[in-house]
């Protein structure tokens, strides 16, 4: 790598005059304003290899399920999980340095802080989301992995979770945690054989599948080759060559936020349908009743449905000893916090952003973490899967359980929220238990809930604590949410700033929905 190198690789891709911040998901906006940043995250992938000893680390180009003109850019760590949050400093100082010069000199510092070893060759794998910007980005971020020599590999339009898995299979390959085959023929194989596994001698009618006209579309076809004919998935919203129609009127975000039929759905009365978003790494499901109410079936609801199916296969396979524990965050739905209690599970609030849950979750032996919106999977410790795997059953009922946990175990992936494999398990799930939409759902009701965006001046000087769920600043602005809240039955109110968004966000709930709407407009009144 030479200095001249980068300085005139840097010159083609100039700063705008914006600040940046490597946030919850990354760096996400308008997409032209991204080249510059997309640029210096390919150096910082490639420093972020050299640091752990030339593992590969993946970058993904998506914005999720934010509107086709925006676009984004994170990174992955070693073994699939987010860029360790330490790191996200690094980016964002080298996303807003002001020349081409200060990029190198910047690049530079953080080789010699860390003491980077320079004869390791970097490696980076990357793909993207099915946007217009796409490739320019990524040509962003090859031109800055050739600059300073990394060995890469892109993987063109995938789903976020399917690069997580990839990054994790090359850094495991020839390990006893070898996780798997790091293509996506691999992934899909993976999956699939869990799943039809699970599936033998099953049916369970079928599923309508809204991709959000995303990269989920092109991939949930795939993927549904190599499944059995248990279940018939009919897929819809699946346009990836309009690009204006990414995300728009359909997808989980649109379903979740608006609680609501994406338009493009005429839903039967107790049929299944899910919705994934942009990059397909969430997932929601819904139906209708047979007095065609709309009901959906949300993240809270796909964790209660995994911790207690997981919970069930445990004791079935004779395992004891066993801890599973459910992470949430604060958006999570009253009534679900306290149906998972009710089942002596233990449930833990972190911060929004799936890093924290994560990293929660990793203190069981089963940990099952899902924010409110749909993203979310289940981690199992290497200490419980050796143990899944060593356990001798003492019955053929214990053995079949046993072969279920350990194929269940297959079907998820664990290094992120995948829409795909979070679908499949839902699917395996109310099949085995031969449960109707309605019946799942009847688990709890949840409470009627609102979430508002406001928009502020400033949203860093809302300041929270109590894993966002009670401010510390601006004063005295949590006393008078809390003197609203005091005056509804059941009630909770929390505001925070968003990570990815520049608003502050309002969540409500109540006993009824006029009371969660009334007070979800007063807390934002507050707010003025
Ligand atoms: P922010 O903008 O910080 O609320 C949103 C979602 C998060 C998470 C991130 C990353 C809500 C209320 N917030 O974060 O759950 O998914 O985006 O995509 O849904
Ligand atoms: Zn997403």
């Amino acid at each position: 790598m030479s200095q001249e190198a980068v300085i005139a690789a840097s010159g083609a891709y100039p700063k705008p005059a914006q600040t940046f911040q490597y946030g919850t998901a990354g760096f996400r906006m308008k997409a032209e304003l991204l080249p510059s940043v997309v640029f210096r995250v390919g150096l910082l992938a490639a420093l972020r290899s050299r640091y752990k000893g030339g593992q590969v680390i993946g970058v993904m180009i998506t914005a999720s399920h934010n509107p086709p003109a925006d676009n984004g850019v994170k990174l992955i760590d070693p073994l699939g999980e987010m860029l360790e949050s330490n790191w996200e400093a690094y980016g964002t100082a080298l996303a807003n340095a002001e020349s081409d010069q200060a990029v190198y000199d910047y690049y530079t510092q953080l080789e010699q802080k860390f003491n980077i070893n320079k004869d390791i060759v970097p490696q980076v794998i990357y793909g993207s989301d099915t946007r217009e910007s796409s490739p320019a980005l990524v040509q962003a971020l090859k031109d800055a992995l050739d600059a300073v020599g990394v060995k890469s590999q892109g993987f063109g339009a995938v789903t976020t979770p399917q690069l997580h898995y990839i990054v994790r299979c090359l850094n495991t390959q020839g390990t006893e945690d070898a996780y798997g085959e790091p293509t996506l023929e691999g992934y899909y194989k993976k999956l699939s054989t869990a799943f039809n596994q699970l599936m033998a001698n099953k049916s369970n009618g079928s599923v309508t599948v809204d991709c959000a006209n995303g990269v989920g579309g092109p991939k949930l076809r795939e993927l549904q080759k190599y499944l059995n004919d248990s279940i018939e998935i009919t897929i819809t919203n699946d346009d990836t060559e309009t690009f204006s129609k990414l995300n728009s009127e359909s997808g989980a975000d649109y379903v979740k936020t608006g609680q609501r039929l994406p338009p493009s759905v005429s839903a039967k009365p107790l049929a299944r349908y899910a919705s994934l978003d942009g990059d397909a790494d969430r997932i929601v499901y819904y139906y209708v009743d047979k007095n065609s109410v709309f009901h959906l079936l949300d993240g809270d609801k796909i964790a209660t449905l995994a911790a207690s199916f997981i919970g069930d296969l445990i004791h079935h396979s004779g395992i004891t000893d066993f801890s599973i524990g459910v992470v949430q965050t604060a958006y999570a739905n009253g009534s679900s916090t306290a149906y998972i209690e009710k089942q002596g599970l233990p449930t833990v609030c972190t911060p929004t952003g799936v890093k924290h849950l994560h990293h929660a979750a990793l203190a069981y032996d089963c940990g099952v973490y899902f924010e409110a919106n749909g993203h979310g999977t289940v981690l199992f410790s290497p200490s419980a899967l050796k143990r899944i795997f060593a356990h001798e059953p003492k019955s053929p009922a214990q053995d079949t359980a046993l072969t279920h946990l350990k194929n269940i175990t297959e079907l998820i992936n664990q290094t992120v929220g995948d829409a795909l494999s979070d679908l499949l398990l839902v699917e395996v799930i109310l099949a085995h238990k031969d449960w109707t939409p309605d019946l799942w759902d009847a688990c709890y009701a949840d409470l009627p809930n609102k979430l508002e965006k406001a928009e502020v001046e400033d949203r860093n000087v809302y300041k929270t604590t109590d894993a966002e769920r009670k401010l510390t600043h601006p004063a005295g602005l949590q006393e008078q949410i809390d003197a609203l809240v005091g005056k509804y039955e059941q009630a909770r109110s929390f505001v925070r700033p968003s990570g990815t968004e520049n608003v502050v966000r309002v969540y409500a709930e109540a006993a009824t929905r006029s009371e969660a709407d009334e007070l979800a407009q007063k807390v934002k009144a507050l707010l003025k």
